[in-house]
């Protein structure tokens, strides 16, 4: 970038707010079958990946939102051995699953073959596991993928974009009825579910969808500097398993060097704030 030009990135939040960050360049920049997809290294968060100008992921805090979207579900199965994440091409998910000796097998379904490419090429941070044998890689709808595969799974991370363009569909109830015939008698879905100030009335559509499916259903936060509003919310559901009472399953050889996770931010993330507890807590169970 030549000195004296001042260059920033935005992402625009449902037009009402903005967060702008400054560029110091611009690495890789397509339009995809699907949707725009820059990576943009910033002074603030180091490189970051934006699908149609959201903010997915960044080198900064990534591993927030993988490690929580990975472990609380990991911990609390007994014993996962196949995981299904859909979406996810960035490879942080599948980079903190395949830390789990216990699993033989991961399905990655990214519907977006540029998203894999971008961050092979730039975000070595998260899509370093991307070629690791246990991992089977597809590239193709989600949805179509689980309501015709013939295989089950113990965990199923839903690892979306926002509840627009391609990952739309990934938010309704059809979507989580095949998801929820394809899990085994333990399984455990969590889905990324936004944040509780800006889009509670979609958290509330998820939590009501899972209940309806399922036995166990909760929801807890988390706190980031990369999306909006800071406060994130993953959703929980099982046929079975109590994401507190039954997360014993965290080995000390992955605990011992995780940045965000641990025993006491697992419990706690499912304290929920009295705004978010009066509107789901009818879906809890
Ligand atoms: N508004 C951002 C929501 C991002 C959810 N998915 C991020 C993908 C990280 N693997």
């Amino acid at each position: 970038m030549k000195e004296g030009i001042d260059l920033w990135v935005s992402e625009n939040f449902n037009d009402v707010y903005r967060m702008n960050y400054r560029v110091k360049e611009t690495l890789y920049s397509k339009e995809s079958d699907f949707q725009k997809i820059d990576v943009v290294n910033t002074e603030h968060l180091g490189k970051v990946l934006f699908n149609d100008g959201l903010l997915m992921t960044s080198e900064r805090d990534e591993f927030v939102y993988h490690e929580m979207i990975t472990h609380v579900p990991m911990s609390a199965h007994p014993n996962p051995k196949k995981v299904l994440i859909i979406g996810g091409g960035d490879g942080g998910t599948a980079r903190e699953v395949l830390k789990y000796e216990s699993v033989e097998k991961v399905v990655m379904v990214e519907i977006d073959p540029c998203v894999i490419e971008a961050c092979k090429k730039h975000l070595n941070v998260t899509a370093c596991e991307l070629d690791n044998p246990k991992l089977e890689l597809r590239i193709e709808d989600g949805l179509k993928y689980v309501k015709e595969t013939e295989d089950f799974f113990d965990v199923v991370l839903i690892d979306s974009t926002d509840p627009i363009g391609p990952a739309a569909p990934l938010f309704n109830i059809e979507f989580y009825t095949d998801v929820h015939s394809i899990m085994t008698e333990n399984g455990i879905v969590v889905s990324q579910c936004e944040n509780p100030f800006l889009a509670g009335e979609m958290q509330k559509k998820l939590l009501s969808i899972k209940a309806e499916l399922f036995d166990k259903v909760s929801i807890y936060n988390y706190s980031n500097i990369t999306y909006p509003g800071g406060l994130w919310s993953f959703s929980f559901a099982s046929k079975t398993q109590d994401p507190l009472l039954d997360a014993k399953n965290l080995p000390d050889a992955i605990a011992k060097d995780l940045k965000y996770y641990n025993r006491g931010v697992h419990k706690a993330a499912f304290a929920l704030p009295q705004f978010q507890k009066n509107e789901v807590q009818e879906f809890i169970k």
